[in-house]
């Protein structure tokens, strides 16, 4: 067996930080390998990159996903005892409830809902001075996946509860102010929809038929018994958050547009000719490009060997996601940004991996895939065709120590004027 090439220093966690999104690539580069070894957060961590690591990570046999998150990420942006710390056939079993939520029928309704929503809202920013693209956002999506969930929301509360959805993701992992704001957002979070399901299964309060929250409060695990309270809300959370969450790709696609006005035309003829081919591709360039999830976490199932390395049992394990995106082995000039190179290629199960690698049924690639694709198409058409923008001067490069990386500004875009 050859030794597994190690990151040097006695822990590495504040370079992983303040770099996260190229820390293993930049390492696996340097050392040739697809793999090393750092010691992040005072545990030695295997750190995977490349397609063929990926398939490596997702084959359920070799790697587990049972306490392998870290607290702080448990704490904040995933829960605890969620779809994403499950393991075989209780996984499977919730993951098929996000899969029921997530049919094309109701992610049609979702995407219906998003669009009244930037209906609702232009009207309102054609009056406001410059902002922040991003942060205008998060109210949006709130109201449009409360909405489309069932879940109660009244017009005062919308701030609130956005704020809370989006303390989950922005920054959950990075300053302690921030980090400790996300935790007590959790707590709020869970306690508010905890109370409403419970509600609604008591009878005291009426879900529409076939919502979200209906689905997550009938959904009974392979014991027959309903979740917990608190994990139901867990679940539910699952489908905000990331919803409200899809408004880092909307920036990040309004960006691209702002940045490659190249890709203005073609993607407008796109979207108005229904011939979406252009469009799709434009989509999936920006979920590779741009940096958003940078990597996910599981620990050695049981010893195995691969590529000549040992790798014990209950190690820690992450993959790049980010870097996979970024594989000089995968993609042709990976640093460019050119949809054009999906008007010619299906993406694999693991190269083009935002959102994870495998297959989301079986394993824990992301279910919402279909939502964060269909609601960066609309909101392009609602950029591009329905309002005038521009931007005004300001910092455009991506902060990549921020989690998720964005402009520093979180893009601010003024003189909006609906279009007729
Ligand atoms: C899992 C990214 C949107 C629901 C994941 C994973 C990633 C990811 C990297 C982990 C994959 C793994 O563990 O192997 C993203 C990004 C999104 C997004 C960047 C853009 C906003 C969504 C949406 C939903 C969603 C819109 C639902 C409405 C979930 C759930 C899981 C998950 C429930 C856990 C799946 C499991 O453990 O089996 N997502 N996601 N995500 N995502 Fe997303
Ligand atoms: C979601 O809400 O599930 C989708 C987007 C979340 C992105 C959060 C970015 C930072 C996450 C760092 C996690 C590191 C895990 C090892």
């Amino acid at each position: 067996m050859r030794p597994i090439p190690r990151v040097g220093g006695w822990d590495s966690s504040l370079e992983f930080l303040g770099d996260p999104y190229r820390f293993i690539h930049r390492h696996c580069l340097d050392r040739r390998s697809d793999v090393v070894e750092a010691r992040l957060m005072l545990r030695a961590t295997l750190c995977f990159t490349g397609p063929r690591a990926a398939e490596l990570f997702y084959n359920e046999a070799l790697f587990l996903r049972a306490g392998a998150a870290p607290e702080p990420v448990r704490a904040t942006l995933f829960g605890k005892g969620g779809v994403q710390t499950l393991d075989g056939a209780r996984h499977r079993r919730r993951k098929a409830l996000f899969m029921r939520a997530l049919a094309p029928e109701q992610l049609a309704a979702l995407a219906r809902q998003v669009s009244h929503e930037w209906e609702h809202e232009l009207g309102r920013w054609a009056q406001q001075p410059p902002f922040s693209l991003y942060c205008a956002l998060h109210p949006l999506l709130t109201r449009a996946v409360c909405h489309w969930a069932g879940v109660p929301l009244a017009p005062e509360q919308v701030e609130l509860r956005s704020g809370e959805l989006v303390a989950l993701f922005d920054r959950a992992i990075g300053p302690p102010l921030q980090h400790l704001h996300a935790r007590v957002a959790r707590m709020a979070l869970e306690s508010w929809l905890a109370h409403l399901l419970s509600e609604a299964r008591a009878g005291r309060v009426e879900l529409p038929e076939g919502c979200a929250a209906e689905t997550v409060a009938l959904h009974r695990d392979e014991d027959g018994n309903v979740l917990r309270p608190h994990v139901a809300a867990v679940e539910l959370i699952n489908l905000l958050r990331p919803t409200v969450a899809v408004s880092v790709f909307i920036t990040q696609a309004a960006h691209a547009l702002h940045v490659h006005p190249e890709c203005r035309e073609p993607l407008s003829e796109s979207l108005l000719g229904g011939d979406m081919r252009y469009a799709q591709a434009f989509v999936q360039e920006v979920r590779r490009w741009y940096p958003f999830f940078p990597a996910v976490a599981a620990r050695v199932r049981h010893d195995f060997e691969w590529q000549g390395y040992h790798f014990p049992r209950g190690q820690l394990a992450l993959l790049d996601l980010y870097g996979t995106d970024h594989d000089a082995r995968s993609w042709d000039k990976p640093e460019a940004f050119r949809p054009q190179r999906f008007l010619t290629r299906r993406p694999g199960a693991y190269d083009l991996i935002p959102q994870g690698g495998a297959e989301p049924h079986a394993h824990h690639r992301c279910p919402g895939e279909g939502v964060a694709i269909a609601l960066m198409l609309l909101s392009l058409d609602w950029l591009l065709h329905r309002m005038r923008w521009e931007v005004p001067p300001q910092d455009l490069e991506l902060d990549m120590s921020r989690l998720p990386a964005l402009p520093r500004g979180g893009f601010v875009i003024g003189d909006v004027q609906a279009l007729p």
